[in-house]
């Protein structure tokens, strides 16, 4: 069996510019692995912290290759949990979850290439404890197609605005709907003088627009060839917790401060007059009051999505079940750190019988990792922006390369 044999960081650019890192493990039957480090924008506040760029270099040069060389890389387990260990802060705060995702990941991807099998297959072996069959589930794409928030220069408050096609639609028809409703939409704001700028996630970041106009765009660019609320369906991405300021949701656009219950009603208002299936962090993550509300409320017809509410943390994940807060998780590795928390959560979020969406950041590179994983666990959905810009389009185009192979 192979052995660790180097593990190496080095520094690379995101999506956004910004500095991260790329880790590289080398076995000893010459398989190699590596893995760069996504960012977030809009982040939870319990999420793994990462460490500053040659900080984590160095640690994964140093402290972390000192102890995991010569290590089985097919023990993902023993791996993770030396690594949680090692750095032994709730939130990874010590040797930084940028260093300890990036090793994490990376030595999956080695192993998986010294047994010469695709990586999905390997992530799928160590999810199930099972060897794959040959059955594989395409997760539904959901396109962010209007960007806003902490993505954007523009002044709406809600983060995402995206178009979901219905669950049964083949991956590649479901691809090529998010890419006419993209063109269509782009169109239809170039007729109206609105700019076609996009944000971080690939979505256009027009100015002057508030959540209804938003949504009428994206509606009537669906509907030139899709039945809206029959064919795709409509969702967003609140990212309640960044306009959230001295216990009121201040969207600045409308120029309005809303209590817990105002923004219910907000919701109220878009949901009878919208075909809206899939409500992302609809409140901050600490107002516990507002997402039990709407989850009771909506919970039957709507996909109540907790992201910054759980960040891929089995423990926040397992509050929010009990206290009936959410009904679908957001999956991303590094929130947590280490692959084997983000199995862990995965496993909890389908015995509770939640949706799973496996999600890219707004800082991102064209690794797609997270398509493998999202074929590995059999993820209802991915999210991973418009369809459009490098970073994005290459989590699109693994899951289209492995649909294409079938
Ligand atoms: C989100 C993500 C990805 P960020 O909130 O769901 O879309 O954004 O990576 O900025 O947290
Ligand atoms: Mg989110």
């Amino acid at each position: 069996m192979a052995k660790i044999e180097t593990i190496s960081a080095r520094k690379i650019l995101n999506s956004r510019g910004q500095w991260t890192i790329e880790t590289k493990v080398v076995l000893d039957d010459d398989s190699v692995g590596i893995q760069p480090v996504p960012n977030g924008a809009s982040e939870g506040e319990n999420e793994a912290v990462d460490v500053e760029v040659d900080k984590a270099i160095d640690i994964v040069n140093n402290t972390i290759s000192d102890v995991l060389v010569g290590k089985d890389p097919f023990d993902q387990k023993e791996i993770d949990k030396i690594l949680v260990e090692m750095d032994g802060t709730p939130n990874k705060s010590r040797l930084g979850g940028n260093s300890i995702l990036s090793v994490s990941l990376a030595v999956a991807k080695a192993a998986a290439d010294s047994e010469e099998i695709e990586l999905y297959e390997y992530l799928s072996e160590l999810y199930s404890g099972k060897e794959k069959n040959g059955d594989i589930t395409y997760p539904t794409p959901i396109f962010n197609v209007l960007n806003g928030g902490k993505h954007a220069q523009n002044k709406l408050s809600f983060q995402e605005f995206m178009v979901i096609p219905a669950l049964n639609t083949p991956f590649d028809r479901a691809l090529e709907m998010g890419v006419n409703i993209y063109h269509n939409l782009e169109e239809l704001l170039v007729d109206e003088d609105f700019e076609t700028a996009v944000g971080d996630e690939g979505g256009f970041e027009p100015q002057g627009l508030c959540c209804d106009v938003a949504l009428d765009f994206i509606k009537k660019a669906a509907n030139v060839q899709y039945d809206v609320g029959n064919d795709v369906f409509l969702g967003m991405d609140i990212a309640a917790g960044s306009f959230y300021k001295d216990g009121k949701y201040d969207i600045n656009e409308e120029n309005i401060e809303l209590t817990t219950e105002e923004l219910m009603e907000y919701y109220n208002r878009m949901l009878t007059k919208y075909e809206l299936i899939y409500m992302e962090d609809p409140f901050y993550e600490k107002d516990h009051k507002g997402w039990s509300d709407f989850y009771k409320s909506y919970s039957d017809r709507l996909m109540v999505v907790a992201d910054d509410l759980v960040v891929t943390n089995p423990a926040l994940l397992a509050e929010a079940i009990k206290k009936k807060l959410a009904n679908a998780v957001i999956v991303k590795p590094n929130q947590v750190g280490t692959l084997t928390e983000t199995f862990e959560f995965v496993k909890l979020a389908r015995k509770a019988k939640m949706n799973v969406i496996v999600s890219h950041r707004s800082g991102d590179n064209v690794d797609s990792f997270i398509s493998d994983l999202a074929l590995a666990v059999s993820a209802d959905f991915i999210k991973s922006g418009a369809p459009v810009r490098g970073e994005r389009v290459a989590k699109y185009n693994r899951i289209l390369e492995v649909f294409q192979d079938h």
